[in-house]
């Protein structure tokens, strides 16, 4: 049996029908027998970061089992992104119809070129703090040696950034 590894992923869309994008990244994720999904969030609208001036996301994380090395899962991922949008971000931060992002790998820290694990941004990010602590608030950061609960009270304490319950009779954008 080769060894199986847990993952979270952070997902998210803000260009064409959102929750449909995150819907079909899950059903591709099952596609190949080396990853299985064992939780998703709830999802949730949460207001642009970083680059502020596009339309609000649908985000949500999901834990995976996988076989897969940290370096072939993000192909793996690229390669779900390229199929659901063909198109492409138009710049770094920018709108897009599918982001699949590696937030955690087991409690592995890796800093390289293309990959960094933990994600860089997770500590800062409520919309990937949200989720993550409605799959488990115990969640620890392996780098900052906290659980997601309390990153998620520190930044909350800072500022209050928007994320809200995605409601399935909400309009479909
Ligand atoms: N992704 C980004 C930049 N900003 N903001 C929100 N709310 N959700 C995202 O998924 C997101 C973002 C870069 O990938
Ligand atoms: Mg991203
Ligand atoms: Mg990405």
């Amino acid at each position: 049996m080769p060894e199986h590894y847990t993952a979270y992923l952070s997902i998210g869309s803000n260009r064409g029908s959102k929750a449909d994008n995150l819907d079909q990244a899950l059903a591709e994720l099952e596609k190949q027998d080396h990853t299985r999904i064992i939780t998703v969030s709830p999802y949730y609208r949460t207001e642009p970061r970083d680059y502020a001036d596009q339309d609000w996301f649908v985000n949500a994380v999901v834990k995976i089992r996988t076989i897969l090395a940290p370096d072939d899962l993000l192909g793996y991922l690229k390669s779900i992104e390229k199929r659901i949008d063909t198109e492409g971000k138009p710049f770094r931060y920018g709108p897009r119809v599918i982001d699949l992002d590696i937030v955690l790998y087991d409690t592995l820290v890796l800093r390289s070129e293309e990959l960094d694990i933990p994600h860089p941004k997770m500590h800062e990010r409520g919309f990937v703090l949200q989720p993550l602590c409605d799959i488990d608030p115990h969640i620890l950061h392996p780098v900052l040696n906290k659980t997601c609960n309390t990153l998620l009270d520190e930044i909350k304490i800072n500022e209050n950034q928007g994320i809200i319950p995605f409601n399935n009779s909400d309009l479909k954008n």
